[in-house]
């Protein structure tokens, strides 16, 4: 364990040890029970968490414990480098750094403590993660399909909590905004969500209502001057801390229209949802309506159906498709190094058959998936793609980095269940994306209907 003098005091508050068992000042050696605390010092100098730590609390004013590297390095195979643009590669590569310098440091630590890190949200909407591709007049960084996904995968090798973030904000709010808001709408909120300021949810799934969500029945009714809504969303990204939610309700005719609910309108609640395995380092909670009064001026006026919440999920369903690509990469990644690292029966357990058969597999699943979804990307930007075409790309490439997931995890050993390494977190993570945004078994059927047109789910 290294503990290095500061050069710089700014930097701080950014390095902390998050995994330290003890470490050496002086001579002394300092043994930490509590492996969190020793972030926490690291992240505010003035808390004092025990006697035995205010020593070091101390010493934090002049040292920073190292932080451990993100080695990250991403397989490009089958050269698909090459398929990019310089732009592309840009973006990319700034994302990328962005997550080792701001991700990779201090994602462990939230997840195990369940934590939203909101301080992210300024710094995500700097590199323009919230509305990559909405136009530049509007807040967005007006960037195409590709830069996009390119982007999602990058901040999802860090944590698909953050790209959960990330997806809804553009995706799930801003998209809707934009593509069926009125001028008004969206001049009022689009630039806020893209800068951070405000953080979006959407409200689709209700209790009763998951995968089939036309049957919703959170509604609203006429009141002449404004509407009044009345409902429950559950499982919502984003909901306990959300400004502004885009809700799907029914009117009285039973058509489904998308209202935004904002908060501090009087009986409108998110209490937040505890006790998640998966993806705790984003919120997620309920959106409760009890008599919402929703100004008249609120409704998007674009577009109604089931067709408008489900074209928001084609965006971010598209999102997620690249995003796991950067789960499965930093898998295999860690699952690579640490092969060529550990030895058992007297050498590396990366020449045995065995764990060479896992990582063969790996790259080629990884590979397949970046050509699939390179070309899913030259389809978007052409307006070519279909949803079912998207839907297939989601459901193969969550389902590849879950698989990678689970052997890479196998493959570290006891090591692969600990924090130390990022593999059980991506894991737990992937449960939580092979479900929302719809499920493995409900892509199926999309797929299935799309081939057949027979429809299997009435
Ligand atoms: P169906 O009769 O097939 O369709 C109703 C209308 O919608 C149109 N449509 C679409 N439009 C645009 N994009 C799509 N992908 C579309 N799919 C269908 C369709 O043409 C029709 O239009 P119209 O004009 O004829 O009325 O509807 P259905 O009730 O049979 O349901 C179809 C089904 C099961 C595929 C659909 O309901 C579905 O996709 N269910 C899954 C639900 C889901 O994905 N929920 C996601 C909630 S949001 C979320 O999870 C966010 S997580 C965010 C994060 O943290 O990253
Ligand atoms: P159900 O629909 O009850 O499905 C249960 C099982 O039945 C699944 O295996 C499913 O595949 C299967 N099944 C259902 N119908 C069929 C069928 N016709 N044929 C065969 N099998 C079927 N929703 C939002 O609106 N906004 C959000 O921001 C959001 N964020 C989420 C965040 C997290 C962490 C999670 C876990 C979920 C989130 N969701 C969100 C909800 C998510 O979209 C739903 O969980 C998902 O659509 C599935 O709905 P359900 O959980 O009700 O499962």
């Amino acid at each position: 364990m290294t503990i290095q003098k500061s050069t710089d005091k700014e930097d701080f508050g950014r390095k902390g040890l998050f995994r330290a068992d003890s470490f050496k000042v002086f001579g002394f050696e300092f043994r930490c029970n509590a492996q969190l605390f020793i972030p926490r010092l690291c992240y505010n100098k003035r808390a004092i968490i025990s006697p035995q730590f205010s020593f070091l609390n101390y010493l934090c004013d002049k040292y920073y414990i190292m932080a451990k590297d993100d080695l990250f390095q991403s397989p490009d195979y089958y050269l698909t480098d090459e398929l990019l643009s310089d732009e592309h590669k840009m973006v990319r590569d700034a994302t990328r750094a962005f997550v080792k310098k701001e991700v990779s440091p201090i994602i462990e630590d939230f997840a195990q403590r369940a934590a939203f890190p909101k301080d992210l949200l300024p710094k995500l909407a700097e590199i323009g993660a919230f509305g990559p591709y909405i136009p530049e007049e509007y807040g967005g960084a007006g960037l195409d399909q590709i830069s996009y996904g390119l982007m999602m995968q990058e901040i999802e090798r860090g944590d698909s909590g953050i790209r959960s973030t990330c997806s809804v904000q553009s995706s799930l709010v801003m998209f809707p905004i934009f593509a069926y808001g009125s001028e008004a709408q969206k001049r009022r909120l689009l630039p806020d969500l893209a800068s951070g300021k405000k953080l979006g949810a959407f409200g689709l799934t209700e209790p009763d209502h998951g995968s089939n969500p036309g049957g919703m029945v959170t509604n609203y009714v006429d009141k002449g001057d404004h509407y009044l809504l009345n409902g429950a969303k559950m499982w919502i990204s984003n909901a306990p801390f959300c400004d502004v939610a885009v809700v799907w309700a029914k009117n009285e005719e039973g058509r489904i229209h998308g209202v935004l609910v904002e908060r501090g309108m009087e009986g409108f609640t998110t209490p937040e949802t505890h006790n998640k395995w998966s993806l705790r380092a984003s919120s997620t909670g309920e959106l409760v309506f009890d008599n919402v009064k929703i100004p008249k001026e609120n409704l998007l006026p674009g577009k109604s159906g089931l067709g408008a919440p489900l074209s928001c999920l084609d965006s971010a369903r598209y999102g997620i498709a690249w995003g796991v690509i950067g789960v499965a990469m930093d898998c295999y990644d860690t699952a690579l190094r640490y092969a060529k690292e550990r030895i058992q029966f007297g050498k590396p357990i990366g020449g045995f058959q065995l764990q060479q058969k896992k990582l063969a597999e790996m790259i080629t699943e990884i590979t397949k998936a970046q050509l699939l979804t390179w070309r899913l990307g030259v389809l978007k930007n052409e307006k070519r793609a279909t949803s079912a075409q998207i839907s297939m790309a989601k459901r193969n490439n969550v389902d590849m980095a879950l698989k990678i997931a689970r052997e890479a995890r196998q493959m570290l050993g006891g090591m692969g269940i600990t924090g130390e390494y990022p593999i059980m977190r991506h894991m737990m993570n992937l449960e939580s994306v092979v479900t929302y945004e719809g499920t493995h078994d409900i892509h199926l059927l999309i797929t299935g209907l799309d081939v057949t047109g027979l429809n299997a789910f009435v």
